[in-house]
């Protein structure tokens, strides 16, 4: 039986994030993707001068009683970019419309390059630490794990025992699985650490030296729908750091506000 997960994230209409990334993605893995808008935005707020914001939070309520009535179950749940309203009905939505064993797999999209992104307030870290709280797999960027664990953001320099002490302080906030994400102990290379809470693994890809929109999202999905189709948490990690490299290494210079993810379905595809 094919698997079905259910993202809950924004939709950004114009920008190759979230929920615009998610369905392709997820679905190219072979898994039935279901969605749940939080939001609905006219583009994404990194690097557009401006935007529109219309709040869904009422929706969710509705939904939910209606998959209630219905008998609809999901047998995973992703969360991405979602604000402090959405955090408690996504919550309930997870407790009851979840098939028995249900993963939770949550991305604390909220933050890159040592500054959360534009309309989070300072205390919106220890809300998302609520959703964290439980998860079966968080993927934090190291800018997200500092601000998840109340740490002064230190984004170089550091070591790997620093690495794997952020990383317990991820598992305590109720995380089994911890994704760190960008990070690099030589300036050639760029990766991820992947800890089940007993062990730590690497998985490094050679550094693109170029900023890239939306790289956090793809990864998530691909990690995701990579999960739900048995790849082990390594494996997943490091099928979606290539899909995001070559996703990044397709991308025309010119094109500044996400990744043309679509050149890497084929691959995707191939990996399952
Ligand atoms: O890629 C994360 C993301 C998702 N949704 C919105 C965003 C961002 C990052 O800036 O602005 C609306």
């Amino acid at each position: 039986m094919i698997k079905r997960l259910l993202t809950i994230q924004d939709i950004s209409c114009v920008g190759q994030c979230s929920t615009t990334v998610a369905l392709p993605l997820v679905s190219a893995c072979g898994v039935e993707c279901s969605i749940l808008p939080s939001s609905i935005l006219s583009n994404h707020t990194g690097g557009f001068k401006s935007w529109t914001f219309a709040d869904l939070t009422s929706e969710l309520k509705k939904v939910e009683a209606k998959w209630c009535e219905l008998g609809i179950r999901f047998d995973a749940f992703y969360t991405g970019y979602v604000s402090e309203s959405h955090i408690e009905p996504i919550l309930s939505i997870m407790e009851s419309c979840a098939n028995k064993g249900a993963l939770r797999i949550v991305d604390p999209a909220m933050a890159d390059n040592g500054r959360l992104y534009a309309g989070f307030a300072d205390d919106f870290p220890s809300k998302m630490a609520k959703l964290c709280d439980g998860a079966d797999y968080i993927l934090p960027n190291l800018t997200e794990a500092h601000l998840l664990t109340g740490r002064e953001v230190k984004l170089s320099g550091y070591t790997q025992g620093y690495i794997e002490a952020l990383i317990k302080d991820l598992h305590a906030l109720g995380a089994k699985n911890v994704i760190l994400t960008g990070v690099s102990f030589t300036h050639e290379s760029l990766g991820s650490a992947i800890s089940d809470g007993a062990k730590i693994e690497y998985d490094f890809n050679p550094r693109i030296d170029r900023f890239s929109h939306g790289t956090g999202d793809v990864f998530a999905s691909v990690f995701a729908g990579s999960i739900l189709r048995g790849k082990s948490a390594c494996e997943a990690a490091a099928l979606a750091a290539d899909i995001v490299c070559e996703a990044i290494l397709s991308t025309d210079e010119s094109h500044w506000y996400g990744v043309s993810f679509e050149k890497a379905l084929g691959s995707l595809v191939k990996a399952f």
